[in-house]
């Protein structure tokens, strides 16, 4: 069960942020209602939730999934990949080390935290085109001594590893059909269920699961249609400013 989750305001230049999406300019008003209900469900499951300050320095900030790994023993304080979010990383410092003992990624290594997805005593590590080779098995080294074992995924499209794949509970993992199609697929994700996204839902990708509960983006009948079968109550957001941002639920938190 998770007790605590960080998050970060949204700064007014959030729109100045990276983005590969053409799905328009996003509103700053809508940004902070959407941010405000993702908070207020966490902390409807029991969270306590620490929004940080926006900074207008890094305009990404708010994805603050991206500058850590958190476990129960260790924080791991990443080394993001994108140039210009790479200040963001030492900003989470002071709050982290409230509640973990802190190792960095050092660089060569980069790693964003997006793509590092934890199935129980497991990582994936996407090697994608923010976490490299070298950044991933840093961290590997770090989850190994505190009993972890782990796997690097190669990511060929979508930004990170959580945007087309993420776990849902119940040994399944629920996964775009062009990741599912990839031809390592089968090998590495062995042992799991599979819940299959059609094409036109991809976003449903990164749903989040916390406290036995399924937050999911609205809009995405035919995901919440599987998804129900799951079992667990199922809460949708509307993440429609962040997803403009190439962000979504996983993102705009550190859960622990
Ligand atoms: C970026 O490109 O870095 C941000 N605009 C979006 C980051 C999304 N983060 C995530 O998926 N963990």
């Amino acid at each position: 069960m998770y007790t605590n989750a960080i998050t970060r305001k949204p700064g007014e230049n959030f729109a100045e942020g990276l983005t590969t999406s053409h799905l328009g300019a996003p509103d700053y008003q809508k940004m902070l209602q959407q941010h405000q209900a993702y908070v207020d469900t966490l902390k409807s499951l029991g969270l306590q939730v620490l929004v940080l300050d926006s900074l207008p320095d890094h305009p990404d900030a708010y994805f603050v999934e991206d500058v850590a790994v958190v476990t129960p023993q260790v924080a791991v304080v990443t080394n993001p990949g994108a140039d210009s979010r790479r200040g963001e990383a030492h900003l989470i410092k002071d709050v982290l080390s409230k509640f973990r003992n802190l190792q960095f990624i050092q660089p060569p290594g980069t790693l964003d935290g997006g793509d590092v997805l934890q199935v129980k005593e497991h990582f994936f590590i996407g090697i994608s085109e923010r976490s490299n080779q070298e950044g991933a098995e840093q961290l590997g080294v770090i989850l190994e001594e505190h009993g972890y074992t782990w796997t690097a995924v190669p990511i060929i499209s979508g930004l990170h590893l959580k945007s087309s794949l993420n776990y849902v509970g119940v040994n399944t993992l629920l996964v775009t059909s062009a990741f599912q199609q990839l031809d390592f697929f089968a090998q590495t994700f062995s042992g799991y269920e599979t819940i299959i996204l059609d094409d036109s839902e991809i976003g449903a990708a990164n749903t989040m699961l916390v406290n036995e509960r399924l937050i999911m983006p609205v809009g995405f009948p035919g995901a919440r249609e599987k998804l129900v079968k799951l079992g667990y109550p199922l809460i949708e957001l509307d993440m429609s400013e962040a997803r403009k941002m190439d962000g979504g639920l996983t993102c705009m938190s550190l859960r622990f």
